[in-house]
């Protein structure tokens, strides 16, 4: 029997009544009645490797719930093992269960204060928002809205944020795994070690390292204590991961890019430690 990960294990203990299948079909259902804009723009922007053979994007929202449905060995759908094969030093990271920070019960979480206004003063047109990935040149690979980001399979976290003023709370996130969203780009994955978030209007930004952002554990997260992101707190998707301080966490993700040089970091740049490692 595989070894169950850790937000696995997690998941099975919480109280929720719907199970990551139902709720994955729900999406799914909720999505059917959406235009499909994103993905359809995402197909013909996107020059990604295809990670099945039979296409789960081009399948578009009923790819992704096939992908999802499929019986999963080792945390990897089998459908994605060819991807896993082909480079098992990325593909490793993507999925280890290994050096997880830590985890707590629900119970003991709640909405943390609003910490840091930048690039998040303004309220954001939900209806509008979209992210752009670019590859390391700066050309546009696609445009995301949140219907994409939803049709990921979903995972929640309780775990501990860290700010470097001092203080820390505990906290539930939910959204979907960076690691997840990044097998739609296996090459740029693959090619570049770092990847830079930017707010839409560029007043906030944060450099990561590869291997922090395929961690299990950090989200492209649009849920906080099971309500959608405010706006204050990141609204419609922010990073979460309990592996960096705060500082990392950036709130309203607008540019995601494929790097191989170290990005620009906000806090960085003002003198804190670029890495922010816990
Ligand atoms: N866009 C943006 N993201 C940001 C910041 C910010 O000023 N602007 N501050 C960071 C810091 S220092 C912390 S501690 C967390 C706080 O997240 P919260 O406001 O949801 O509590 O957001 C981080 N992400
Ligand atoms: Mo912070």
């Amino acid at each position: 029997m595989p070894k169950k990960s850790l937000l696995q294990k997690m998941m099975s203990k919480m109280p929720s009544s719907e199970t990551d299948l139902e709720r994955a079909e729900r999406y799914a259902a909720e999505e059917a009645a959406l235009p499909t804009i994103g993905l359809e723009e995402f197909r013909k922007t996107s020059r990604r490797r295809f990670l099945t053979g039979v296409g789960a994007v081009s399948a578009g929202i009923f790819g992704w719930r096939w992908v999802q449905t499929q019986d999963r060995r080792d945390n990897v759908p089998s459908v994605l093992r060819t991807g896993l094969e082909r480079n098992e030093q990325v593909w490793s990271a993507l999925f280890r269960d290994g050096h997880s920070a830590p985890t707590f019960d629900r119970n003991e979480s709640s909405v943390l204060r609003v910490n840091g206004r930048h690039g998040v003063r303004e309220e954001v047109d939900l209806a509008t928002w979209e992210m752009q990935v670019l590859d390391s040149g700066g050309d546009l690979l696609a445009t995301h809205h949140m219907d994409d980001i939803r049709s990921l399979p979903k995972y929640e976290m309780t775990v501990e944020h860290k700010c470097i003023e001092g203080w820390s709370h505990i906290v539930t996130w939910g959204g979907a795994r960076f690691s997840d969203f990044a097998e739609m780009y296996v090459d740029q994955v693959e090619a570049n070690d770092f990847v830079s978030l930017i707010t839409p209007d560029g007043d906030y930004y944060v450099g990561m390292d590869r291997d922090s952002m395929l961690h299990h554990q950090t989200l492209l997260a649009y849920e906080l204590e099971g309500e959608p992101l405010s706006s204050l707190h990141g609204a419609p998707l922010r990073l979460a991961t309990p592996l960096k301080y705060g500082i990392k966490q950036i709130k309203r993700i607008g540019t995601i890019q494929f790097t191989n040089e170290q990005p620009g970091d906000y806090w960085g740049d003002r003198g804190y430690d670029w890495y922010s490692g816990l």
